[in-house]
């Protein structure tokens, strides 16, 4: 048996298992897509469209279809802590539902801080009895970082007065997955930005079982989304990088799918913010991007229903699906391998460096290549 014929079985099987359990939804996937006017086909072309955003091949379209409609048979808490909410903002859009929000909605949420309408004691019985009720099945999506200086008392949730540290630890053990939605929960993100006096840490870094990194600040709603299908499909992990970030997400960089690439191998560079080259959508290596040293799929997924990315919208990648990147890719509108040339920051492209390991920095010599080829001021 081959690996994808061994998935796809795998696959069948889990879902057929899924199929055995009740649902948690009174309405049908079906009659929320007629609901919102979205019509079979659609429905079937965003399943391909999963499908080959999970690197599968064709034939999972129909699986991914069917894991859609059985996304009520799997429970999932969702836990907020030190962070902006924009990673829930970034999947949850209102003003028209899209089919990444409706499958959203469709899961069998148990527990969302955002979004339930309980709050006090009765929020805090409704996540007490979902950790109960489905030991060892739920899915623990984690936003935020967790502070854990003085015992993590900088974050207290809820009218019992526990720590963020405590809640994540109680619930990352009955978790039949564990995944950290943004570059907070994944590595500290900016609560964890030097000095971190709240000793802010990523959910991988105070528990001690295999989590799911979603890198991004926000991540897209397309890599949430589709690690949730992936789960249902599965009931497994992905294939992870070295930072435990799904591989089919975060396998490229962002400066190997850019559409201002062309540009970069050409020499042509925005010198600074509104100049000619700015208008032309010239490369944004000069005035900061980071894209050579961060694995995202932001060119080819974009954000808010596939309209724009960093790039696309005249400013460079700040390098926010990688870790630490709020100290290592400072500053974000100058390039690190500029600096070195400079003698200014030495260390930035050490860091960088390190980042991208040795392929990579054949690349930025490259691009120090291509910044030769034109006069550098400063
Ligand atoms: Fe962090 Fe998510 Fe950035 Fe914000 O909550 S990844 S600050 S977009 O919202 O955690
Ligand atoms: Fe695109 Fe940035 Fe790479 Fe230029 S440096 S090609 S703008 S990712
Ligand atoms: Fe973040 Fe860079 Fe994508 S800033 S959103 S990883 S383009």
């Amino acid at each position: 048996m081959d690996t994808h014929s061994a998935l796809y079985h795998r696959c069948k099987s889990r879902l057929a298992e899924l199929r055995e359990t009740a649902p948690r939804q009174t309405v049908t996937l079906d009659e929320k897509l007629k609901e919102n006017g979205i019509t079979r086909r659609e429905f079937m072309t965003w399943s391909a469209s999963v499908t080959a955003l999970l690197a599968l091949p064709l034939p999972f379209t129909n699986l991914v279809a069917e894991a859609a409609e059985l996304a009520d048979r799997v429970p999932l808490i969702w836990l907020h802590m030190a962070e902006c909410t924009g990673c829930s903002e970034s999947l949850i859009r209102t003003d028209t539902p899209n089919l990444d929000s409706l499958i959203f909605d469709h899961i069998s949420l148990e527990y969302h801080e955002t979004l339930m309408a309980a709050s006090g004691w009765q929020a805090e019985e409704n996540l007490e009895h979902a950790m109960e009720a489905y030991k060892g099945n739920y899915l623990l999506a984690v936003e935020g970082a967790i502070p854990t200086a003085n015992n993590g008392a900088f974050l207290t949730v809820g009218c019992k007065g526990h720590t963020g540290m405590q809640i994540v630890k109680e619930a990352a053990e009955g978790a039949a997955a564990i995944i950290s939605v943004g570059t907070c929960a994944a590595f500290g993100g900016v609560q964890a930005a030097a000095p971190n006096p709240t000793g802010s840490k990523g959910v991988q870094d105070v528990i001690d079982k295999p989590v799911i990194n979603l890198g991004g600040c926000p991540p897209s709603e397309k890599n949430i989304v589709g690690t949730l299908m992936y789960f249902i499909m599965f009931g497994k992990l992905p294939a992870l990088d070295m930072f435990n970030r799904p591989k089919w997400a975060y396998g490229a960089r962002v400066h190997d799918n850019c559409e201002r690439r062309g540009r970069f191998d050409a020499g042509e560079f925005v010198e600074t913010f509104g100049d000619q080259g700015a208008k032309d959508g010239y490369c944004l290596y000069k005035v900061g991007c980071k894209g050579p040293y961060t694995y995202n799929n932001c060119p080819t997924e974009r954000f808010n229903h596939h309209t724009s990315w960093p790039v696309l919208a005249g400013h460079g990648c700040i390098g926010c699906s990688e870790p630490n990147f709020w100290d290592d890719m400072a500053d974000f509108e100058k390039p690190l391998g500029r600096q070195l040339l400079h003698g200014v920051d030495a260390t930035a492209d050490t860091i960088g460096a390190v980042i991208l390991g040795a392929t990579v920095v054949g690349i930025g010599a490259h691009a120090v290549a291509s910044l030769f080829a034109k006069p550098l001021e400063e």
